[in-house]
């Protein structure tokens, strides 16, 4: 594959092809790191994340937005177009939901080869409380017309990407765009969008992986053919090659995180556990479904017993879970692999080994953390 052609301005690292199998990662992966951090995974703990340890992924720069100017248009095929200020969309019905969004991209570094781009391991993922106005009252005062076929989100960020420039743009479904939890948010945790969340006013898609609720939102256009830009047409596929067109990206497949248990060490973040019981806790989501099984391994996906489910906050929330496991020495030095996998309602297990595709989208095999008992 070559992503980018010999002469370009931007010039791809390390052979060109945009792959990779080298374990060490490129100086502008690194670079993507410190812009898009990641939930450390011990912020699994917490109901809601606390806003400062929200994952985050930003294409482009955060754009400078200021409010004496913004409005949000709402145009193409409608029958009464607008520009609404933001005290224009406070005024709207309000509705406030707990939603985990987690990226496509999460896991992606854990694929061989992978694609050199954001290397999330396995920390894109956060849960917010987002109060806004659902968007069906937006665009049903709008008067979407019978012709149209998509709803497109334009957020007012702008960059290169595949060498096309570009701002960060999305599509839905009609049907999609009309959900009832399809909302404009304004406010993160009770405050006001941080600039790195999108402030003003973002896109919440509850249930889509997170390339769909679009940041720092100024327009909204009913369009006649469905949307072929750079974020829906060239990324954001389930595709096995340079060449494959692939499956679009969409729902956040089940998937179950675990607390690293113990001690960390420093560099290697192993785990230090004293013998004895200890609790296992962490969560589980799966987009639009419920989760109805969890399930952990302590000796790397032989053997599996059932944790316990917690309450599940909110539809499209993650679901506590946790368990019981005896730490004990053993002949192997006290090494174990702690795997924890989730089953959905619509009874989709996540697998122990990954499964691969080129653009390194929703990996969600089965969480392992490395302990030693001593
Ligand atoms: N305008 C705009 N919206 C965007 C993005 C972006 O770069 N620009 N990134 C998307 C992606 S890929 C993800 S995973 C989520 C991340 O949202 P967060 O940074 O608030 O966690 O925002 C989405 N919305
Ligand atoms: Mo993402």
């Amino acid at each position: 594959m070559t992503q980018q052609d010999a002469g370009s301005r931007f010039p791809s690292v390390g052979d060109g092809s945009g792959m990779t199998s080298d374990p060490r990662f490129y100086r502008e992966e690194l670079q993507l790191t410190f812009r898009n951090r990641g939930m450390p995974l011990e912020g699994l703990r917490y109901d809601a994340t606390p806003t400062g340890m929200h994952y985050l992924l930003i294409h482009f720069d955060i754009p400078e937005v200021d409010l004496a100017t913004w409005n949000l248009k709402v145009g193409g095929l409608v029958d009464r177009p607008a520009a609404l200020s933001l005290d224009d969309i406070k005024a709207l019905p309000a509705r406030t939901e707990v939603v985990t969004m987690e990226c496509a991209g999460n896991g992606r570094a854990l694929f061989s080869p992978r694609s050199v781009s954001q290397p999330w391991l396995l920390e894109a993922v956060g849960t917010s409380e987002w109060t806004g106005t659902p968007l069906k009252g937006v665009l049903d005062a709008a008067g979407v017309g019978r012709e149209a076929v998509e709803i497109l989100f334009t957020g007012s960020d702008q960059g290169v990407q595949g060498e096309e420039v570009q701002y960060y743009q999305r599509s839905l479904t009609i049907e999609e765009a009309n959900r009832d939890e399809v909302m404009l948010v304004y406010e993160m945790n009770g405050r006001p969008l941080e600039p790195q969340h999108g402030y003003p006013l973002r896109l919440i898609v509850p249930g889509w992986y997170g390339m769909t609720s679009v940041k720092w939102l100024e327009s909204i256009e009913a369009i006649s053919e469905p949307f072929n830009g750079y974020q829906m047409h060239s990324t954001y596929r389930y595709a096995q090659s340079a060449d494959d067109p692939g499956e679009p990206v969409d729902l956040i497949r089940v998937r179950a995180l675990m607390v690293p248990p113990g001690i960390p060490d420093f560099l290697t973040r192993t785990r230090l556990l004293s013998p004895g019981p200890v609790t296992l806790t962490g969560r589980a989501w799966a987009g639009r479904s419920g989760i109805s099984r969890v399930e952990i391994s302590a000796d790397g996906g032989e053997n599996w017993s059932d944790a316990q489910l917690g309450v599940q906050p909110s539809r499209f929330a993650w679901r506590g879970w946790t368990a019981q496991w005896n730490a004990q020495l053993n002949a192997a030095g006290g090494r174990y692999t702690l795997m924890v996998r989730a089953t959905d309602t619509e009874g989709n297990r996540q697998s122990v080994e990954p499964e691969w595709n080129i653009q390194g989208m929703g990996n969600n095999m089965a969480h392992s953390v490395d302990v030693i008992v001593e």
